[in-house]
């Protein structure tokens, strides 16, 4: 009898088991020998596979092949990632500028397109929703998609939805800025783990503490992921920080010398864009921090 193989996506790591995702239905899969035996390699939520059917009745196979993968992001380990959400607010917990470019500075090493949604777009009295625009406005000029999103008000749901379409992505963000309650209305059967549990209606059972791709259809994948404090960013050669800031990259050919860092230099285009407003102070600033940081830590390799 032919061996019955078939594509799939890896849905969910569990101790002894991948979930594989089907054209036809979820599998529990183990993994083929040969497989496990190669190094440096992990099979993990994301990955495209090939599977072999080993009893259709009880929905089990084996997997047998790894696709190339077309991005991989480490932490949390995702692969094939089409998108990264980066889930903000501009209160509760309070806005951060700096986590928002190194999301945006990592997502491009990384390869993986990256979108800023702002939640909990209730909270705001006129003010704070016109200085939140303001710094929205700085990054949809240099090109980043941004949505804002109201769980309680279910705003900007269906929009966040459209985004998500067809692609895989996951949802990244500070602790407490609302991904999981934002998942929640996107699953409304699922019950995500939020930060506050309300005794009340008891949600917050979703205890899961592996990586799961939900799927809302055969095309369409997304990931809760733990909320952290701070946005760790990938190495990457100090030269090569600038190509990931595009507004500063876009003229870095202006500037009086042609290694200017954008540090204070003189004639520096950069610093001058700054001093207009066109180039936000911030993103200046951050840049200028994550290529010391690189900078320091090829230093200590060589140490
Ligand atoms: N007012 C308001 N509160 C929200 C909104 N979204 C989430 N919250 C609340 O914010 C708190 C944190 O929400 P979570 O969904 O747990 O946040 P999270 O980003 O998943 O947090 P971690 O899993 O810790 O990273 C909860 O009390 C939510 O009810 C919103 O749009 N408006
Ligand atoms: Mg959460
Ligand atoms: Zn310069």
């Amino acid at each position: 009898m032919p061996e019955l193989t078939l594509d799939g996506v890896v849905v969910e790591e569990q101790k002894n088991y991948y979930m594989v995702s089907t054209q036809k239905n979820d599998l529990r899969c183990t993994v083929k020998g040969a497989l496990l035996k190669k190094r440096n390699f992990r099979i993990s939520a994301g990955d495209a596979v090939r599977v072999q059917i080993i009893n259709e009745d009880t929905a089990e196979g084996v997997i047998c092949e790894t696709k190339e993968r077309t991005s991989f992001l480490p932490r949390p380990p995702l692969a094939n990632l089409s998108q990264v959400v980066f889930v903000n607010c501009f209160k509760h917990p309070s806005l951060d500028t700096e986590a928002i470019d190194r999301f945006l500075f990592s997502s491009t090493a990384y390869g993986i397109e990256a979108v800023i949604v702002f939640n909990k777009r209730d909270l705001l009295n006129d003010g704070e929703a016109a200085e939140l625009e303001a710094v929205e406005c700085h990054y949809r000029n240099i090109g980043y998609k941004t949505l804002h999103t109201s769980v309680p008000k279910k705003q900007g749901i269906s929009e966040l939805i459209d985004q998500c379409r067809g692609k895989t992505s996951a949802f990244t963000g500070l602790s407490g800025v609302g991904k999981s309650s934002l998942l929640s209305l996107i699953f409304p059967h699922v019950e995500f783990k939020t930060n506050l549990v309300s005794g009340a209606r008891g949600r917050g059972t979703h205890t899961t503490t592996h990586i799961k791709l939900w799927a809302l259809n055969k095309e369409t994948f997304i990931a809760d992921t733990p909320g952290f404090a701070f946005v760790d960013v990938p190495t990457v050669d100090e030269e090569t920080v600038v190509e990931h800031f595009p507004e500063i990259k876009d003229v870095t050919g202006q500037c009086r010398f042609n290694n200017c860092i954008h540090d204070a230099e003189p004639g520096c285009k950069v610093a001058e864009l700054v001093d207009s407003g066109v180039i936000a102070s911030w993103r200046q600033k951050h840049y200028l921090k994550i290529y010391r940081e690189m900078l320091m830590r090829r230093k200590r390799m060589y140490v």
